[in-house]
């Protein structure tokens, strides 16, 4: 390593053009900790990331342009270790073994085409790394191929955008051990650091799929705390009556609290924004009402179904996505159909500030304790032991949901590895239940006043459900053996029954075998 580093410090006194120049024995005998395939705002970022922390870094890019570009910037910031290379083969030349590679280019196609171009130049005991926002099930297929070749792969979740990767993201790593010991010395310098005292934003998720599973989840809980905000916003601005620049301030207060957190911290900045293509109002108020979507909250919902995992709040915060897509309908539907006649409900504002940032904080915990849910129930059925404190540490800094909350989240799952439900933690559970009726009064609020709380209200009765040790759910058992003789268990002893409910209903005979339907 002090020899690259040496090596390294002489080459990048170069430019670009005079790596022409130097001779072949002179490129060849440079040789890199790491490499970073694919240049666009995540690679390029990353890349220089690495190289800040003194790590030499090879990269490549299908667009040469790309990789003068990153060259450039490195040798702008501080003549960094950083080389360019123009061909897959010379880009794997320029590594040492075992060689790590890490991938950034988008999702899908592109990373298979990646693979098959740069694999050709490894060998066996080699890692390859995509750090893109890749369905699971794709890396798991990946790393069966290349498992062939005697080469390692990692599915890395990157979360913190172009600001993340440049000064330090959250990195969710899942795949052989092995590999990842070897890229640990690597992640835990370039992730972002959190906590007191100081930690990475990183750690070993599990095997092949985890990773990226864990980011996953990740972003449906990004969903879910963006469409929380969403519904708050609406009800000051359209309930209680506030400007942008009051809200600003209030959201900037809220974020010296519990609600501290990366998006109440950017909302503060978006709302007092004004607009700069015209001399008159604020951005927000100009932008579409349209929602845009990648995917991964989708996945998340999918993957939540696939677990029998309860999450309404994530859910709900994907319909509200596809239903604000729905612009002209919604524009037309607005014409013929109307909200509630009463007059708007008279608010005490102090009384409803208290309450939103209260039922905020209970809804963002209930979105915690479903997310955690869906990894929890994937982790079982996969067998990959993921440790949700880790998780909730990993997200601390660096990525897009983080926020104090999340030490009080990895505190729980700490204390308790075991937690089958972060609402039953002593701590949360106590906040929840003294808060409850703040939540309670936001929510009528907005049912009251025509303003749709469709996360907040999701959260809720989620909340109603979990806390309450009989729910309705007999009668709709009875109903499935009425119609169906689908059976159901009884309370007072074991054992499937089924009823003959009225002269239509004959006797099945022997019951043996069939449940009432249990997951
Ligand atoms: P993009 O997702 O926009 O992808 C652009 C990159 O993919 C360029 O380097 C492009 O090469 C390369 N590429 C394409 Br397109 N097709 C290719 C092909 N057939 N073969 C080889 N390379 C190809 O880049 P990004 O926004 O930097 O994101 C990279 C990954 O990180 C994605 O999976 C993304 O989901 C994930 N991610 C992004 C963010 C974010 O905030 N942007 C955050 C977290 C994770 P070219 O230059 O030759 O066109």
């Amino acid at each position: 390593m002090f020899l690259t580093i040496l090596l390294f410090a002489a080459f990048c006194t170069t430019t670009l053009e005079s790596i022409q120049t130097l001779s072949t024995n002179e490129i060849n005998r440079m040789s890199c900790d790491i490499g970073l395939y694919g240049l666009a705002v995540m690679g390029q970022n990353f890349a220089l990331n690495m190289a800040s922390h003194g790590f030499t870094v090879a990269v490549c890019n299908r667009s040469p342009s790309k990789v003068d570009t990153t060259v450039q910037r490195a040798k702008d910031e501080g003549d960094l270790p950083l080389i360019g290379t123009k061909s897959p083969e010379e880009f794997i030349s320029k590594l040492s073994k075992p060689r790590k590679v890490v991938i950034l280019v988008q999702a899908g196609k592109p990373v298979d085409l990646t693979i098959e171009a740069i694999s050709e130049f490894m060998e066996e005991g080699d890692v390859i790394i995509d750090g893109g926002n890749e369905w699971f099930p794709n890396q798991i297929r990946r790393h069966e191929e290349l498992e062939k070749k005697g080469i390692m792969f990692i599915g890395m979740g990157i979360s913190g955008g172009e600001e993340g990767a440049r000064n330090g993201p959250s990195l969710m790593p899942g795949g052989p051990r092995k590999a990842y010991d070897l890229i640990e010395p690597i992640i835990m310098k370039c992730a972002a650091k959190a906590g007191d005292p100081e930690e990475p934003c990183t750690g070993y998720c599990g095997p092949i799929g985890a990773g990226n599973y864990v980011k996953m989840v990740h972003n449906g809980i990004e969903y879910g705390d963006m469409q929380l905000i969403g519904e708050v916003y609406d009800i000051l601005k359209n309930i209680v009556g506030m400007g942008n620049d009051e809200m600003a301030t209030l959201f900037e207060d809220w974020n010296s609290g519990d609600l501290e957190s990366y998006l109440i911290e950017i909302t503060a900045k978006i709302l007092a924004r004004k607009d700069d293509l015209t001399d008159d109002g604020y951005v927000v108020d100009k932008i579409l009402d349209k929602t845009g979507m990648k995917g991964t909250g989708r996945w998340t919902v999918q993957e939540a179904a696939e677990q029998s995992v309860a999450a309404p709040l994530i859910a709900a915060s994907l319909d509200s996505r596809y239903i604000s897509g729905r612009k002209e309908e919604r524009v037309a539907a607005s014409k013929v159909l109307q909200g509630p006649s009463n007059e708007m409900p008279q608010v005490d504002k102090d009384q409803i500030l208290s309450d939103l940032q209260q039922a905020l904080y209970c809804a963002k915990v209930t979105s915690y304790a479903q997310g955690m849910g869906i990894i929890q129930a994937a982790s079982d059925k996969n067998e990959w032991d993921v440790d949700l404190s880790l998780c909730a540490k990993m997200w601390r800094g660096g990525c897009i949901i983080r926020a104090s909350l999340l030490s009080k989240i990895t505190a729980a799952f700490e204390k308790n590895k075991d937690l089958q439900n972060l609402l039953v933690d002593e701590t949360f559970a106590e906040e929840i239940n003294a808060r409850q009726m703040a939540w309670r009064r936001v929510v009528s609020l907005g049912v009251a006043s025509g303003i749709a709380t469709p996360a907040l209200s999701a959260a809720l009765s989620y909340f109603d459900q979990y806390r309450r040790d009989r729910l309705p759910a007999n009668l709709i058992q009875a109903q499935r053996d009425f119609f169906g003789g689908h059976t159901y268990n009884r309370v007072d002893r074991d054992g499937t029954f089924h009823c003959l409910w009225d002269e239509t209903h004959k006797d099945i005979g022997d019951l043996t075998g069939r449940t009432a339907g249990e997951l």
